[in-house]
C-alpha cells in the first residue's frame, strides 16, 4: 500500500538505503533496509515457491521416454519462475527484504491432492544463519517425485543494481514409469535487482542455468531482460540436448518466463505454446499459528510481521531485536554448554559426490559449492 514515489522513499532515505546496500556487499541480510521495503515473510518460506505447481511437479514422471520427460520437468522449472521471481511485486508492490531467519526455523507446508496427483509435502529449515543458507526437501509420494537442495546468496552492487549470485543447487528425483530412480541436478540463476534507485526494486534474471540429468540429457537456460534476444522482460531461451552435446538442442523453447513460452525451430510442435504463466499458482497450506511449533517461522515472527503489516514500524523493529537477543544468547549458552546447535530435519554433507557427479557431466556448469543437505531418514 505505499507507492514507491510516496513520502518513505524520500531522497535522503534512498540514499541512505544505498549507503547501507554498498557497505553490506557479501551478505543481503545484514542491510538495513528503510521501512517500506521490509517483508513481514521471513527467507525459509520461499521453497514453498517450488511447489506452487504440484501438477506440474507430479508430472515430472511422465513421459514415454527420457527426452519427453525433460521436457515435464523444464516446464515445471519454468512454471515455478514466476511465483520466485515477480510473487512480491504482485502481491505487496515491489520486491522486498525478506526477514533473515533465525537459525533452526522452519517452515512446514502442504499442497493437497486436487486432481489424484497426491499430495505434496514441503519441509524448510534455516541451517545456517551466518551466512544464511535454507535447506529444503518437496515430495510427492504417491507421484514418486521429489525435491532437495539449498539456497544461499552471494551479492555485489554495481552503483545501480545489486547482483544476486545463486549458491546451491537443487536434486530432483523421479521414479519414471519404468520404476528406476532418474536423478535432474537443477543449477540457479543469477538475479539482477533493478528499479532501486527509483524505490521500486524488482527481479530480472540473467545468465544461464541447467537442468542436467542422470539420463544423459541437459536442458539450457539462458534468460535475458528487456532489450536483449526478445526484446521483453523475463525473457529465456531453452534447449534440450543430450549432454555431451549441448549445442545440438533436440528441443527448443522460447518466451517469456512469467508470460507464454513456446516450442522453436525444427523440434515437433513448433510455435505450440510450452508453458503459459498465467496458469493459476496454488499457495502452500500451512497448521493455523496456535498448532505452529516454536521454531516454525510464522510463529517465531509473529509479531514482527504483525507490526510490518500494520506499518508499526516501531514494534516490528523492537520484536525484531528482543529475537535476535534472544538468539545471541542461545548460541552463547549452547558454546558454554558444549552442546552446538543440531539441525533438526537435515544433515550436512560436506561433499555433495551425487551433486559433483552429475554436475561434471555438463560442460557448462560451475559449482558454486560442495556442500550438500539430506533430509533426514523419518522414522514412521
Ligand atoms: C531465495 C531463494 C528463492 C528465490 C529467491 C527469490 C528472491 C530473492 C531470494 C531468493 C533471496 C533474497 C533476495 C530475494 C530478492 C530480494 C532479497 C535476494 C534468491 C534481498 C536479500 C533483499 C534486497 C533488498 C531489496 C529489495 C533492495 O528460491
Amino acid at each position: 500500500d505505499v507507492s514507491p514515489r510516496s513520502g518513505p522513499c524520500s531522497r535522503s532515505s534512498t540514499l541512505q538505503f544505498l549507503k547501507s546496500i554498498a557497505s553490506v556487499s557479501g551478505d543481503l541480510s545484514s542491510m538495513t533496509a528503510p521501512s517500506f521495503i521490509l517483508s513481514p515473510v521471513s527467507l525459509t518460506e520461499y521453497p514453498s515457491y517450488w511447489g506452487e505447481h504440484p501438477e506440474l511437479f507430479a508430472a515430472c514422471t511422465k513421459g514415454a521416454d527420457d527426452v519427453e520427460r525433460m521436457c515435464n520437468v523444464l516446464r515445471w522449472f519454468i512454471a515455478t519462475l514466476k511465483g520466485q521471481y515477480t510473487s512480491r511485486n504482485t502481491s505487496m508492490g515491489s520486491e522486498k527484504k525478506p526477514l533473515n531467519p533465525v537459525l533452526g526455523e522452519l517452515f512446514l507446508g502442504t499442497w493437497p491432492s486436487q486432481n489424484d496427483e497426491g499430495e505434496t509435502t514441503l519441509v524448510a529449515e534455516q541451517v545456517s544463519h551466518h551466512p544464511p543458507i535454507t535447506a529444503y526437501h518437496l515430495a510427492n509420494e504417491k507421484a514418486g517425485v521429489s525435491l532437495e537442495g539449498h539456497s544461499a546468496q552471494k551479492t555485489s552492487f554495481t552503483g545501480r543494481s545489486i547482483i544476486v549470485k545463486q549458491i546451491g543447487h537443487a536434486m530432483l528425483r523421479v521414479k519414471n514409469a519404468e520404476g528406476k530412480e532418474d536423478l535432474y541436478l537443477i543449477t540457479l540463476p543469477t538475479l539482477g535487482i533493478e528499479g532501486i534507485l527509483w524505490g521500486a526494486p524488482y527481479i530480472e534474471l540473467s545468465g544461464t542455468s541447467y537442468i542436467s540429468s542422470s539420463t544423459g540429457y541437459t536442458a539450457t537456460i539462458n534468460y535475458a531482460g528487456k532489450g536483449y534476444f526478445s526484446g521483453k522482460a523475463h525473457s529465456f531461451k531453452a534447449g534440450i540436448a543430450p549432454s555431451a552435446q549441448p549445442t545440438h538442442p533436440l528441443y527448443s523453447i522460447e518466451g517469456e518466463w512469467a508470460g507464454v513460452s513456446k516450442y522453436k525451430g525444427k523440434a515437433p510442435g513448433k510455435d505450440t505454446t510450452f508453458w503459459d504463466a498465467s496458469s493459476e499458482r496454488r499457495e502452500v497450506q500451512v497448521k493455523p499459528l496456535a498448532e505452529q511449533g516454536d521454531m516454525e517461522s510464522r510463529k517465531v515472527w509473529a509479531k514482527t510481521a504483525e507490526g510490518i503489516r500494520a506499518g508499526n514500524f516501531d514494534a516490528a523493529s523492537k520484536d525484531k531485536t528482543r529475537i535476535e537477543n534472544e538468539q545471541r544468547q542461545k548460541r552463547k549458552d549452547e558454546t558454554a554448554a558444549g552442546t552446538p546447535h543440531q539441525l533438526e530435519m537435515f544433515v550436512h554433507i560436506p561433499e555433495d559426490q551425487e551433486y559433483t557427479k552429475l554436475a561434471a557431466a555438463t560442460s557448462g556448469i560451475k559449482p558454486t559449492t560442495e556442500d550438500g543437505y539430506r533430509r533426514k531418514p523419518r522414522v514412521h
